[in-house]
């Protein structure tokens, strides 16, 4: 990536914010290691390069780790900026701070309300995690509508951008969402 040395992401294959960072560096045409990382078992250069939370992903670019998944992707989207690449993150200072607004959202509140969906022990518990996620998801769907401006992508642009890389790796998470409130 930009000639200084190679990239390795640390990740499984299951973890969301893995893919959230395998998918920004697809935009950017960068090719990647991915060697797999016991996110159980923590291997030793996992724990050598995120001693604080011993979490994936983290990117290794010339040998520097850089640490979570949001992070990483504005670190992608100003490595590999300027004539050719195409912007993950909105050009406009204020719709730079609202997808970030909203990307910080689905991590605390949606994946928050997700879980506690399927960590539900009874029915009823369920339920009413089911009504809680409802309200979660509620302003967001507003919110999201408004970012894309009528366009394709949430990012309100023709192609993929930071809010559609922040919900898009979610999407297997939000489908069994579906499938538990349906
Ligand atoms: N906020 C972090 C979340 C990373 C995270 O939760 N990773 C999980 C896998 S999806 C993990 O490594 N879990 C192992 C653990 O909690 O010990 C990010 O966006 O990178």
């Amino acid at each position: 990536m930009g000639g200084q040395g190679d990239v390795t992401v640390l990740g499984t294959v299951v973890s969301p914010f893995a893919l959230r960072v395998r998918m920004a560096l697809y935009l950017k045409g960068v090719g990647l290691r991915v060697p797999g990382a016991n996110v159980f078992d923590k291997g030793e250069l996992l724990v050598a390069s995120n001693p604080v939370h011993k979490k994936v992903p983290v990117l290794i670019h010339g040998g520097k780790p850089v640490r979570e998944s949001v992070a990483i992707v504005r670190y992608v989207d100003e490595f590999r900026s300027g004539a050719g690449f195409a912007s993950i993150l909105p050009a406009d200072p204020y719709d730079r701070a609202v997808a970030r607004f909203w990307a910080a959202y689905v991590d605390d509140k949606l994946v928050a309300a997700v879980l506690g969906i399927l960590r539900a022990a009874t029915e009823e518990e369920r339920d009413e995690k089911v009504e809680a996620a409802h309200a979660v998801v509620a302003p967001m769907e507003e919110a999201f509508a408004t970012c894309s401006k009528g366009k394709a992508f949430f990012s309100g642009g023709d192609s993929v951008g930071y809010l559609d890389l922040a919900l898009g790796c979610h999407l297997f998470g939000l489908k069994r969402f579906g499938r538990c409130s349906a």
